[in-house]
């Protein structure tokens, strides 16, 4: 497994604003992928990750919601759809690995049923509710091109964005 470089929005934005193609066959490559994507995750650390953070454009996530002491639970979805979104919504302080630093609130469907293909391309159903449906809808949003940023207003989204330049700025120096 390898470490990836997690593209940021000071200098891949273009690349995270594209959509993402769904893929066509969970194969050994796509598993390699998913592997390098976890362990990227792991290292950063963040709870899920979109292969296009790693630079590919294919609707691929990984996902791992266990907490400190507890045993890692790896989560991978290929080509996921939401197939019902709640009418009420809830309130999150989202961060992002492509955002590095930036914290805001988004409000989102406090649940969502899925569907989408696992590990060995199985297909799954299943409702998500708390820090798993924001997490997951975060991570679909990265496969429409979408950043949590994007959900702010402009004005906080254009300071957002100055911030991770500033940062990134003072750590080339
Ligand atoms: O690690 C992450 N934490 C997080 C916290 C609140 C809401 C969403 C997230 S996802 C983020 C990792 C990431 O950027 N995934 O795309
Ligand atoms: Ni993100």
């Amino acid at each position: 497994m390898t470490i990836r470089r997690i593209l940021t929005v000071e200098s891949d934005l273009a690349t995270l604003k594209q959509v993402s193609a769904p893929v066509a066959a969970v194969d050994d490559d796509l598993r390699r992928l998913m592997d390098d994507m976890l362990e990227t995750m792991y290292d950063a650390p963040g709870i899920g990750l979109a292969a296009i953070q790693v630079g590919v454009p294919q609707r691929v996530i990984v996902m791992d919601l266990a907490k400190g002491e507890d045993a890692p639970t790896p989560r991978y979805f290929v080509n996921p759809e939401i197939l019902w979104a709640s009418e009420e919504t809830a309130p999150y302080e989202e961060g992002c690995l492509s955002v590095p630093e930036i914290y805001d609130e988004v409000e989102r469907p406090a649940r969502v049923r899925l569907r989408y293909l696992g590990y060995d391309g199985a297909q799954v159903e299943e409702e998500a509710e708390g820090i798993f449906a924001v997490c997951i809808q975060h991570e679909m949003d990265h496969l429409d091109g979408v950043l949590f940023i994007d959900h702010l207003s402009r004005l906080k989204r254009d300071r957002a964005i100055a911030k991770v330049k500033k940062a990134a700025r003072a750590e080339a120096a």
